[in-house]
């Protein structure tokens, strides 16, 4: 409550001004997955829906990219703004300068790390420590009382707030079980191209050859759609070698999963446009908003992809 109170005195002054009348950046990461580009749509639709001023960049997944999209959001004087931090630290001095210029900051999607938890208002985003734990419950579920299982990892950007986070929650849940390790983890950085590179150099390791029961764990479904087609290029069937479990819930991962080439994916709402507004304006009416806003996740497998995969179609 404390923390809350701290944050809304700074930048109590910019009250009450209508949409259409204030300027929002927002400080993309990039367009390194169907997750992104997604989210990048919900943005950019809920603005022009609700005639909102909008500065828009894209950092091209590199962090000083970003950096500069925000020093120039200040400089051009913008009224809020709003980014996912590419990864999680390393934002102090430019928030400060945010701060300095007595303009407010929300976190979309990733979390920043810093100590002074007055250099950003809000974080608006899923769980992702929750995610990696459903992803390991599911995985415990599957195995059905016979938990043992060799663990590749495809983990996304190195010090982004979802990769520490899925590492974390997936094994919060397989400490429990002596028989499930992580026998193989590197980064694809979220994309596709660099989850079938990764897939590529898994395969020619002995703990894949020798594996009795292989999980392929990504970070989100982009680099294990990525890995399926490292599998199928080397003659590897990937629904009956491995069990493959992915984060997001896009589209093309319920593709995979009717298809039978996956098995799980869990699911991080991309389409937070709606509520990043939300937030936007209750902090330029000047009222109150938490210190964060959870979007709700759900698990989808082999079962109920079929029947969903037509909706899902219809959201990202
Ligand atoms: O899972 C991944 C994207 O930050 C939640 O970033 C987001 C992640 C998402 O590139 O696909």
């Amino acid at each position: 409550m404390r923390k809350m109170f701290m944050g809304l005195a700074i930048f109590a002054f910019s009250l009450s001004v209508a949409a259409g009348e204030y300027v929002v950046g927002f400080a993309q990461t990039g367009a390194e997955s169907m997750w992104r580009t997604a989210n990048t749509d919900s943005i950019k639709a809920e603005a022009a829906k609700r005639g909102i001023n909008l500065v828009f960049s894209d950092a091209q997944q590199k962090q000083e990219n970003q950096i500069r999209a925000i020093r120039s959001f200040i400089a051009q004087g913008v009224d809020i703004i709003g980014f996912p931090p590419i990864v999680s630290s390393g934002w102090e001095p430019v928030l400060q300068e945010a701060k300095e210029a007595g303009i407010p900051v929300i976190t979309t999607d990733r979390r920043v790390d810093t100590a002074d938890e007055s250099l950003f208002l809000t974080f608006l985003g899923s769980d992702f420590v929750a995610e990696g734990e459903m992803a390991a419950n599911w995985l415990v579920r599957e195995l059905r009382g016979d938990e043992n299982a060799d663990v590749f990892e495809l983990v996304g950007v190195v010090g982004a707030a979802p990769s520490i986070d899925r590492k974390k929650g997936f094994e919060n849940i397989i400490a429990n079980y002596p028989g499930i390790n992580i026998v193989k983890s590197q980064s694809g950085d979220f994309t596709r191209a660099k989850g079938k590179e990764v897939m590529e150099a898994f395969i020619k390791t002995a703990e894949w050859t020798n594996s009795k029961r292989r999980v392929v764990y990504g970070h989100n479904d982009d680099m294990v759609l990525g890995a399926i087609q490292a599998m199928e290029e080397a003659g590897i069937n990937p629904g009956k070698e491995a069990i493959l479990i992915g984060i997001d819930g896009v589209s093309d991962a319920f593709q995979a999963i009717v298809d039978g080439k996956m098995h799980c994916t869990i699911e991080c709402n991309p389409l937070l446009g709606p509520q990043f507004f939300d937030l936007v304006d209750e902090v330029m009416s000047g009222k109150q908003i938490p210190r964060e806003v959870f979007s709700i996740d759900g698990t989808y497998d082999y079962f109920c992809a079929p029947a969903l995969l037509p909706w899902r179609k219809t959201l990202y």
